[in-house]
């Protein structure tokens, strides 16, 4: 029965349907499947979309079908995440965003739902945002992580630029640096000096642990 709830609510983003992705993200609430189930087959039904759009066979408003679709369940799916993981103890400060000249959503808001489940005060900046406001972002909430999030090839320079941003300003030292998103690997994250890099949002979620912990 879950197994169907599921493929119903990957169809649905598949087939540009946002009515049905937020009924079938309702029924995932209603049948207690676990929401990171929910959450894995709408990465692999918009990531479909977006392959059959590097491929030429899919174009612009697809990707904004199927976006559309997916944005009318996540907040639904979200809200359940939070609502199970709510806890009183903060397991440490995270500000993330997805960088400046990108704005790509989904993922990074994402992670930072997980992450706020799971116990971290998170103050999600947004998109589009630059290596200033990052740096203004983490003086303000006096952060003990930065999440960066990049989608293209063409934004991922940027997470280099934010950890030159944080040298200067002498503060590099003082923050842990995880980074992700569609363009971003292991060989990146460690050529630009990350902290760690996971190419999930349940991956970042046991990575900003092991981050606090060191
Ligand atoms: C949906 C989508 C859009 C939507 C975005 C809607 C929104 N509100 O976010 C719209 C239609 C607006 C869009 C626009 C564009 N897009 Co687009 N888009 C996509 C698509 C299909 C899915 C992205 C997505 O949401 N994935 C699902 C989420 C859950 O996955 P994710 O973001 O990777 O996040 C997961 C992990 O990476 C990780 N993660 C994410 N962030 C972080 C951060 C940290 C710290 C960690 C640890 C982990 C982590 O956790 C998440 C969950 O597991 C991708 C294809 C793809 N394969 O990704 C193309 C894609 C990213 N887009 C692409 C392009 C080219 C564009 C446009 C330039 C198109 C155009 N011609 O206008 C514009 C860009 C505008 C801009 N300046 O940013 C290209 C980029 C190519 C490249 N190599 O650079 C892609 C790869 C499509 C393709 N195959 O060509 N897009």
């Amino acid at each position: 029965m879950s197994i169907e709830v599921l493929e119903n609510l990957k169809k649905a983003i598949i087939e540009y349907d946002s009515e049905g992705a937020a009924s079938w993200a309702k029924k995932v609430v209603q049948d207690r499947i676990d929401p990171t189930k929910a959450l894995d087959v709408m990465t692999v039904a918009i990531r479909q979309i977006g392959d059959g759009f590097s491929r030429g066979e899919l174009f612009l408003p697809d990707l904004v079908g199927a976006a559309d679709a997916m944005s009318a369940a996540t907040p639904i799916i979200e809200e359940e995440i939070k609502r199970v993981g709510a806890r009183r103890e903060s397991l440490g400060t995270v500000v993330i965003g997805t960088v400046y000249g990108d704005i790509h959503t989904i993922g990074k808001t994402m992670v930072a739902t997980l992450l706020q489940a799971d116990g971290f005060v998170v103050n999600d900046l947004g998109i589009n945002i630059t290596a200033e406001n990052f740096v203004e972002g983490i003086k303000k909430y006096n952060a003990d992580i930065l999440a960066m999030s990049s989608l293209m090839t063409t934004t991922a320079p940027e997470q280099r630029k934010v950890i030159e941003t944080l040298k200067k300003e002498s503060l590099r030292d003082k923050v842990k640096i995880m980074v992700g998103g569609g363009a971003i690997t292991q060989e990146f994250a460690d050529s630009i000096g990350a902290d760690g890099y996971e190419p999930t949002a349940v991956g970042a979620m046991k990575l900003a642990k092991r981050l606090v912990e060191k």
